[in-house]
This record gives C-alpha cells, sequence and structure tokens, in this order.
C-alpha cells in the first residue's frame, strides 16, 4: 500500500546546531513536498502527550527533557509512499546504526538527541500531524 503523507519534527538538537536549511534541502531533494510548517517549542505536557506510547520506558524522562529543552520545526510532508520513504531517508534511531546518507547519520549526535522523528505508521502520521497543526495551516 502507498501512502501519501508523514509527519516530521527537526527536533532541538538539529534547530541549536544551525541544522533546519541543510536537512530541509535534503528532505525537498528527496521530493517531499510542504503541506505544513512551524517553529515551535513543545510544553512537557505536550511531549508527554506525543510521546505517551513510551511512557513506561527507561529513557522517558530524558525523552521528554530534551524534546522541551528548545523550539523544534514541525511539518507535514507529502510524497507517494511518504511514511516508509521518509523512515528510510531518516535512517536508524541509533545514528550509529543508521546508513551513509541518511539524516541521522550526517546530523544526529545520540540515539537520545537523533535530529528528526518520522511517524512510524498512517495512523500515526494522521495523528501526529493534527496534534501539531488544524486543518488551516495544512495546504
Ligand atoms: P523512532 O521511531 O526511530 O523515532 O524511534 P522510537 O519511536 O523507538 O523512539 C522515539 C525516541 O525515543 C527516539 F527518537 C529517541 C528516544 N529513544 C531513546 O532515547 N532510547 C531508546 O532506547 C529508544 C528511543
Amino acid at each position: 500500500m502507498t501512502t501519501n503523507r508523514t509527519f516530521t519534527m527537526l527536533k532541538p538538537d538539529a534547530v541549536k546546531n544551525g541544522h533546519i536549511g541543510a536537512i530541509l534541502d535534503k528532505i525537498s531533494a528527496a521530493g517531499f513536498r510542504i503541506v505544513a510548517m512551524k517553529k515551535t517549542q513543545m510544553t512537557v505536557a505536550d511531549a508527554a502527550h506525543f510521546y505517551a506510547v513510551h511512557n513506561e520506558r527507561p529513557f522517558f524522562g530524558e525523552l521528554v527533557d530534551f524534546m522541551t529543552s528548545g523550539p523544534i520545526v514541525a511539518a507535514i510532508l507529502e510524497k507517494d509512499n511518504a511514511v516508509e520513504d521518509f523512515r528510510a531517508l531518516i535512517g536508524a534511531t541509533n545514528p550509529a546504526d543508521a546508513a551513509e546518507g541518511t539524516i541521522r547519520k550526517m546530523f544526529a549526535t545520540s540515539m537520545g538527541e537523533n535530529a528528526v522523528h518520522g511517524s512510524d505508521s498512517d495512523k500515526n502520521a494522521a495523528i501526529e500531524g493534527a496534534f501539531h497543526f488544524s486543518g488551516r495551516e495544512m495546504f
């Protein structure tokens, strides 16, 4: 099955380290169209809700601290097979395992601070996009 939308966040490390432009260039070059995009900062409640699936995991506290530590860039992206193709473009969760040329290999520093988020399913792409954007912000 092909999909057409995914959701991404350029995480606080990528923003702080000045990588917004370079990462957006790679996303554009890979054929994704920007449906919605903004710079924003998540509250602790936002991050706890967004990552609720991980709330029993040992890294949950650090994940919430990190994701609320500074601004992010949130975006909805469109392309055929968007979810799967974007996961391939960003690479493995741990940058040490990410393939050469992937966004995490190029810009992430660690498993926790891994530069970028990409939805893992169509269902989560829709939920995550709707968490950050109203219908009036999608074009
Ligand atoms: P991914 O789908 O690749 O973003 O990875 P997960 O949904 O499994 O994890 C979400 C975030 O939790 C990761 F981006 C970083 C953090 N994490 C850790 O810090 N340690 C882990 O062992 C797993 C995930």
